[in-house]
C-alpha cells in the first residue's frame, strides 16, 4: 500500500471550524485516507491527526501516543464520540496542534473517558482512555466540532494568536 503524506491546513483556514460530518461506510477509500493520515501524522510529526486538518470535514481521526523507543501503535477512529467522562478527575498537558505551529497552551481536562468509534472494519468498539490517550482523543474529537485549542484562551488573547496567523498568511502570499 503507497501511503502519502498531505499538507496539513492551518489557521486562519475557516474549514477548521467547519462540523465534520460522520462517516457513512467504511470502504477502502476511507482506510486509504486514514493511512495516508497516519503518514502524515508521522512525518509531521504529531501524536494525533484529525481529517479536516488535511481538508477532509469527515468524523475521521487517527493517533498514537506510543513513546519514541516502543513499536508504533497506529490508531484509526471513525465516528468517535466521548461515551462517558470522568468528571471527578482531571489531567493539565501542555497541547500543541499541528494546525496552529509554534503555539502551546497548557489545557486543563478530563482524565479518564470512554470512547466509542467504528473500527477500520466497521465494527463498533468502546476503549477506555486515560492519561496522554485521554488529551489526545479530546483534542481529536474537539476538531470534529470546529474546536481549536486556542478556544481555551480568552476573546482577547486569542484574537491576538489569530490575528497573528493572519498576518503570517498575507505576508506569505504577499
Ligand atoms: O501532535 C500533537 N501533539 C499533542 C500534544 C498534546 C495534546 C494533543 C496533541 S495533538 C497534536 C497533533 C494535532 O494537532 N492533532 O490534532
Ligand atoms: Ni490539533
Amino acid at each position: 500500500m503507497i501511503m502519502s503524506a498531505l499538507p496539513i491546513i492551518t489557521l486562519p483556514d475557516p474549514l477548521l471550524r467547519k462540523v465534520s460530518k460522520p462517516v457513512e461506510t467504511v470502504d477502502a477509500e476511507l482506510l486509504k485516507l486514514a493511512d495516508d493520515m497516519l503518514e502524515t501524522m508521522y512525518d509531521a510529526p504529531g501524536i494525533g491527526l484529525a481529517a479536516v486538518q488535511v481538508g477532509v470535514p469527515k468524523r475521521l481521526i487517527v493517533l498514537d501516543v506510543s513513546e519514541d523507543d516502543d513499536t508504533p501503535r497506529p490508531m484509526t477512529l471513525i465516528n468517535p464520540e466521548v461515551l462517558k467522562i470522568d468528571g471527578e478527575r482531571t489531567r493539565m498537558h501542555e497541547e500543541g496542534c499541528l494546525s496552529i505551529p509554534d503555539f502551546r497552551l497548557e489545557i486543563e481536562r478530563p482524565a479518564s473517558i470512554v470512547v466509542g468509534y467504528l473500527d477500520r472494519e466497521g465494527k463498533p468498539q468502546e476503549l477506555p482512555a486515560e492519561g496522554l490517550l485521554a488529551t489526545a482523543l479530546q483534542h481529536e474529537i474537539d476538531h470534529l466540532n470546529g474546536k481549536l485549542i486556542i478556544d481555551f484562551l480568552s476573546r482577547l488573547k486569542r484574537d491576538i494568536v489569530v490575528r497573528k496567523f493572519k498576518k503570517m498568511a498575507r505576508e506569505a502570499s504577499a
